[in-house]
């Protein structure tokens, strides 16, 4: 199952007020720039083929057409931009006897502006669609909305005028707004073309989500996710290198605790003072352990991971509690593994492989502090090894199973957590190629990087890189600017959410191919 709202309403949360000061000292600046928009466009869909086609007029004229009640036309930026909106408005005709008022609706992707948000019937607050009506009372003027949007295109509607005047647009343009100077992008070559575009758009898409925080995607939920942190940060160590937002994002989970120590799933941080959400997420929580270790082999940052080492390591005192004798995980209720957004697969013995994972990088971290690891932990490390080995690998099939289950999410995990001796587990990576390919019923990218690095880490080179092309190739040859929350290439139109209006376009836990390029020197 995966989780769908939680309310913990008496979950109470400390603010540790020396961590909390150290990440607002570690917010970035902003950068902003004005782009303007490229072209209209009409947008036809053939045979279930998105195409966007030049409509008239061209940008430079585009006051000449005059648009009245009903009238509509669709910008184009010609790029994916976080940014605010702005246009010039302009009266014809009569003076105005009444307001004008326009709808105004900004997308990602073409394909959201076919949905009528009227028909949205969702489980995620319909306000997240980037839709406006807006009443203006006097013109000229020029428009200037205050919200952040994420987007390419806007179709601006006139809802009306009044029969004795119309309207004309002019000089449509944006200010877009990032914590990276986009004319100081990482430049990082390939010598193949497609994982050049590849990358191209990593970069962008985590770009994109760098805001105040590490947002996992600028057009929902724009806060800042533990899992997505987790794969934004190891992107961003090969990219922008920008570690004090990492350091900050650290600063904020560790800086608000439930009262027993456990992280939170993921930081508001639109509100007027930051918050954790009352959602927790096993396997997010003990990704904090990781997150750390990562931080430190990267930045050598010794003293935030002083700071921060005892809330890593409670995760594991706070999991550990769930591990019978034997060294079975029982997952409880309140505190679901997440996995993957796909609903139909078990995820337990999932969980079980990113608990040894985690304890796998808590010994690392404390090597590389020169600390000694207590004997607990790696009598639980071998007890969850051992169940996992003689009580969930299947010796008929060679694989893992889960509930009874054979599915993707175990070979994957329990491969990552190098759970079978080396040779082995190369073989529990051939099996699940063999079985499990083409991939089918895994719902986003974030699960998809960890496919691909089990492949690339057990040696199968030509595999992992073919299924980075067929993957996040296949978006890009859906039209990606950046690449998308959730993705299934057996169900164009899925969303975890009930409606692709509300899905995300820009989504961090995208970005990883560049990463696993370089990582693994695929180029
Ligand atoms: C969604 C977002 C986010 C993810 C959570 C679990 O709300 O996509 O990125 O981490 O789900």
């Amino acid at each position: 199952m995966s989780f769908k709202f939680q309310i913990n309403k008496d979950v109470e949360f400390s603010r540790n007020k020396k961590f909390l000061k150290i990440a607002e000292e570690n917010k970035p600046h902003l950068f902003h720039q004005e782009h303007l928009a490229q072209r209209c466009i009409k947008i036809n869909k053939e045979k279930n083929q998105l195409q966007t086609i030049n409509e008239e007029p061209s940008i430079s004229n585009l006051d000449s057409k005059i648009l009245g009640k009903g009238d509509y036309l669709i910008l184009d930026f010609g790029d994916h931009f976080v940014s605010h909106f702005s246009i010039n408005i302009k009266r014809h005709g009569s003076l105005m006897d009444a307001p004008l008022t326009l709808k105004l609706q900004f997308a990602e992707v073409p394909d959201e502006l076919l949905h009528e948000s009227s028909n949205y019937n969702g489980w995620l607050s319909s306000s997240w669609i980037a839709e406006e009506r807006v009443h203006i009372d006097q013109l000229p003027t020029k428009l200037r909305l205050p919200r952040r949007y994420s987007f390419r295109y806007v179709k601006i509607t006139v809802l009306d005028t009044s029969p004795k005047w119309k309207i004309s647009l002019d000089s449509p343009s944006v200010t877009s707004e990032s914590s990276v100077d986009e004319n100081n992008m990482p430049q990082i070559n390939t010598e193949d073309p497609e994982l050049q575009k590849i990358t191209e758009i990593s970069i962008k898409t985590l770009a994109e989500c760098m805001q105040d925080v590490f947002e996992d995607g600028p057009k929902r939920d724009q806060r800042l996710w533990l899992g997505d942190l987790h794969l934004q940060a190891l992107v961003n160590y090969t990219t922008f290198k920008n570690y004090s937002l990492v350091k900050r994002c650290l600063y904020l989970f560790a800086g608000m605790t439930t009262s027993n120590g456990k992280l939170s799933a993921d930081i508001f941080t639109n509100n007027q003072q930051v918050n954790a959400d009352d959602t927790f997420l096993f396997d997010y929580s003990l990704f904090f352990v990781s997150c750390l270790k990562d931080y430190l082999e990267n930045s050598d940052d010794k003293k935030t991971v002083m700071d921060l080492y005892s809330v890593a390591k409670n995760q594991i005192d706070l999991a550990r509690k769930y591990v019978s004798h034997n060294g079975k995980l029982n997952l409880p209720q309140d505190w679901p593994a997440f996995i993957d957004w796909g609903d139909d697969l078990d995820k337990s013995t999932a969980a079980q492989a990113v608990l040894i994972k985690v304890l796998r990088d808590f010994i690392n971290l404390n090597n590389q502090l020169g600390f000694k690891t207590d004997d607990d932990y790696f009598v639980l490390l071998d007890s969850m090894v051992s169940y996992s080995i003689q009580n969930l690998f299947d010796e008929k099939t060679k694989m893992f199973i889960s509930n009874g289950e054979l599915n993707i999410y175990s070979q994957i995990w329990m491969a990552l957590a190098n759970v079978l001796p080396k040779d082995e587990n190369i073989k529990l990576m051939n099996k699940t190629y063999k079985k499990f390919f083409p991939v089918q019923n895994v719902a986003t990218p974030y699960m998809y990087h960890f496919i691909v690095e089990a492949l690339l880490q057990n040696g199968m080179k030509k595999e992992g890189t073919a299924l980075i092309k067929d993957y996040w190739g296949k978006m890009i040859s859906l039209g990606a600017d950046t690449f998308w929350e959730a993705f299934k290439p057996d169900d164009l139109n899925f969303s975890p959410y009930g409606s692709p209006l509300v899905n995300s376009y820009c989504h961090a836990w995208a970005c990883t191919p560049v990463y696993l390029i370089e990582k693994y020197n695929l180029r």
